[in-house]
């Protein structure tokens, strides 16, 4: 049984990915020092339902399913925290068997602080984002490092760190020709966000631990993700992913999707020709098993742009409204001041070929799956709160 270990895993993507490595074998640890639930509860941020606590989701899927997933809570900015995932005497905060049973095959780090818009609401904000996701990551390589070197990293990074270049994005590289003499670096990277620069700031660490100590590490480039299911947690709607609709961690489909549902105009930013690369949750999910079952070699730094298909906001916002109208919706679009500094009409071409050739299936978005997140959404109706959807964030 592989063992994997799962930084943040009580997030959007963290914990459904738990259960789906679960169900496929992997000896399942999650680490999180539940950042999201605290901000949650202390910014009054929207969330369509309270997921159970990441020690009773562990329990409720052991009970469904007789499976284990391993809970620690634990703040991964201290690096002894860190060192400690990789040492046989480690304390699980939940688990039925506490043996440990070796190191990690593959460690996924999702411990980010994952909102552009809360690293832009203020100078402390701000900090945290970049103390916190650049200490974490740096934790993480000294720690493989030092205990671990065959480890595989999958890191969550970010489309965003691109931006929108007006030349065709490729996955990660660029190689470049100058007088007649040729060198591979890293694709430029520049970013509109705090969050998202520092992101790039994780990625030179990675690079440079990978080209000086050997590491092998998967940097996952992932559009903004949407949906709730996926097809573990249909067993159980409490073992749902955490939703968010607000406007600091709530993905503009998800958003769309609630407004639709609340009656509220689907709000696009300044002239909406943002056109970024989409991808329903279940893919995450499809992407990040195939990353690991196909790991990068030892000394390398292998980079996949992680989406299924390109959209502006302004056809997301289209398309959702065309289908609640059509189930008996009465939604309306409104075009408001665009709160961030970001290019509303450019040009966008990324490559996304190198998961699909590791097997990856694709999930596109359909009108019968905006018709499905709508019903579902619709069931918790009267827990969404309108006055979140904006928080009046500006760049
Ligand atoms: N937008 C609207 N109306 C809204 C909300 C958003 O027009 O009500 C626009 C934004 O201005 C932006 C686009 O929709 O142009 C996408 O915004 P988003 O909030 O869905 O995504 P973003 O802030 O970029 O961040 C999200 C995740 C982040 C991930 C990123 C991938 O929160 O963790 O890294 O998507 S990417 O955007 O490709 O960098």
């Amino acid at each position: 049984m592989k063992n994997l270990i799962i930084l943040g895993g009580d997030g959007y993507l963290g914990w459904p990915t738990a259960m789906f490595f679960s169900k496929k074998g992997y000896n399942v640890t999650v680490v999180d020092n539940l950042f999201r639930r605290k901000i949650c509860a202390s910014k009054n941020v929207g969330l369509l339902y309270k997921p159970p606590t990441l020690i009773n989701r562990a329990k409720i899927w052991y009970k469904k399913t007789g499976l284990e997933i391993k809970v620690i809570i634990k703040d991964l900015r201290n690096p002894e925290n860190m060192f400690s995932l990789f040492d046989r005497n480690c304390k699980y905060n939940w688990s039925i068997n506490s043996a440990y049973s070796g190191l990690p095959h593959t460690i996924i780090h999702y411990a980010e602080q994952p909102s552009a818009p809360y690293s832009m609401k203020d100078i402390e904000s701000a900090n945290f984002t970049i103390l916190n996701n650049v200490n974490v990551t740096n934790n993480l390589l000294f720690a493989v490092k030092k205990f671990s070197k065959k480890t595989h990293i999958i890191k969550l990074g970010t489309m965003g760190e691109y931006g929108t270049p007006n030349i065709d994005i490729e996955e990660g590289w660029l190689n470049v020709v100058k007088k007649g003499r040729k060198q591979k670096f890293l694709f430029p990277r520049q970013a509109s966000s705090i969050y998202h620069t520092s992101k790039i700031m994780d990625t030179d660490l990675i690079w440079f631990a990978v080209r000086t100590w050997g590491l092998r590490v998967t940097d996952l480039m992932q559009g903004p993700v949407y949906g709730l299911l996926t097809d573990e947690m249909q067993k159980d709607e409490r073992l749902m992913s955490i939703f968010n609709y607000d406007e600091i961690f709530g993905t503009v489909i998800n958003r769309f999707i609630t407004q639709a549902v609340a009656g509220h105009p689907l709000t696009i930013y300044g002239k909406g020709g943002q056109t970024r690369g989409y991808l329903n949750i279940k893919d995450t999910l499809q992407c990040v098993y195939y990353s690991a079952r196909y790991p990068a070699k030892k000394n390398e730094l292998r980079i996949f742009n992680q989406i299924v298909e390109t959209f502006s906001v302004k056809e997301l916002a289209e398309r959702i409204s065309k289908v609640a109208n059509k189930i008996g919706y009465s939604s309306k679009i409104k075009q408001i001041k665009n709160p961030r500094v970001e290019l509303e009409k450019h040009y966008y071409n990324p490559k996304y070929q190198g998961l699909k050739k590791l097997g990856v299936k694709t999930t596109p978005l359909t009108d019968k799956i905006i018709q499905e997140m709508i019903e579902l959404v619709a069931k918790y109706k009267n827990n969404i709160n309108q006055e979140v959807f904006f928080k009046k964030i500006k760049w």
